[in-house]
């Protein structure tokens, strides 16, 4: 193995003991004997790679929905929590994800945190979600923002079980110790803008003249699918393709061409049907869920076999290779903007 580790201490000698429970009882300890834990030549996380097979998932998430209302859950999710550090509801060291359920007449009420949540629609026919006095309708693959202190509540008034991954900093804000949250005084906040406001707004190329921004995250907060899959269906016909990431993109604030959240980055890539993409990685620990399409990727020494809507995450540093059968399209999330914005991200290609 390379690098094993990066500090080889001696042996602490027997007579040390004493000094070392003296240290101990002033809360005191000798840095020699944690440096090699504590620094290390390259990431070893704690979290595992995982797949989550959609189907299991939704069946579990459908149960509940029996046994728990939205309104008596608050939300009513099942937390995908990491195999490596079970227990934390934590899908990767910094970030959460879940997997929602709000049934047809449910409304799951408005609050707000400081904690910023994406969603990824994966079924929905009429759900909704509303940031600040804008509704949205939900379709499936289109990426959905909750910028940090938003009030935010979701609906379903159509006639089908309405399902969407969440993702959020929660891990991040919690580091920090910078959680907030409340209630809106209702249940549901009003609806003060007209659909699709935002996106005329702020999402043709343009800004309002004078525009200033107050906030650090992106004033749109849908990314329809349909149009962030037209752009990857005109691109492979532009090419190139990426030997490892076939065609992606990432998601970005029309502000600031930045990442959409500060501290959370989003992507999509289209693997074109046969694509046999060779290894990368890179210190953001990856979120995948596939929008369309099947394949295999290679995690590590892990082998995911992916359909449709599977979830699968990639360690920090493990190298991820993904092969596609059919035409695919991944999305997929991550703290790569947090990693940039502090000079800690690496990637590197094989
Ligand atoms: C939350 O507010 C939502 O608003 C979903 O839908 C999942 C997980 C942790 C903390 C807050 C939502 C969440 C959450």
């Amino acid at each position: 193995m390379k690098n094993p580790v990066f500090f080889n201490k001696p042996e602490a000698p027997a007579e040390w003991k004493d000094f070392y429970q003296r240290l101990d009882h002033k809360n005191t300890a000798p840095l020699w004997e944690a440096l090699a834990r504590l620094v290390m030549p390259e990431p070893r996380p704690a979290c595992l790679p995982a797949l989550w097979q959609y189907q299991e998932v939704r069946s579990l998430l459908m149960e509940a929905g029996k046994l728990i209302t939205a309104e008596q859950a608050e939300r009513r999710v099942l937390v995908l929590e990491n195999p490596g550090i079970r227990g934390l509801s934590q899908i990767t060291q910094s970030l959460y994800a879940g997997i929602q359920l709000i049934l047809p007449g449910e409304v799951a009420r408005t609050h707000r945190h400081v904690a910023s949540a994406l969603r990824f629609v994966i079924e929905s026919d009429g759900a909704y979600t509303a940031v600040e006095g804008e509704r949205t309708t939900m379709r499936p693959g289109d990426f959905i923002l909750t910028p940090s202190w938003t009030f935010h509540d979701h609906g379903n008034p159509g006639g089908k079980p309405a399902i969407w991954m969440d993702g959020l900093d929660v891990p991040i804000v919690n580091m920090f110790d910078t959680s907030f949250a409340e209630h809106f005084p209702a249940e549901q906040q009003p609806v003060t803008k007209k659909e699709g406001d935002a996106l005329s707004r702020y999402g043709a190329n343009m800004l309002p003249l004078e525009y200033k921004s107050s906030s650090m995250a992106a004033p749109v907060f849908n990314y329809p699918y349909d149009r962030s899959r037209e752009a990857l269906e005109r691109l492979r016909k532009n090419g190139p393709v990426d030997s490892c990431h076939g065609i992606k993109m990432q998601y970005i604030n029309p502000v600031t061409g930045g990442s959409p959240m500060p501290t959370i980055g989003a992507f999509l890539q289209l693997l074109p049907a046969g694509f046999n993409g060779e290894a990368y990685r890179s210190t953001d620990a990856t979120i995948y869920c596939a929008a369309e399409g099947s394949g295999v990727s290679k995690v590590g020494d892990a082998s995911f076999t992916w359909g449709l809507h599977d979830i699968f995450v990639v360690p920090s540093w493990c190298p991820v290779a993904h092969q596609a059968q059919n035409d695919a399209v991944l999305f997929s999330f991550s703290d790569r903007p947090a990693q940039k914005a502090l000079g800690l991200w690496r990637e590197q290609r094989s």
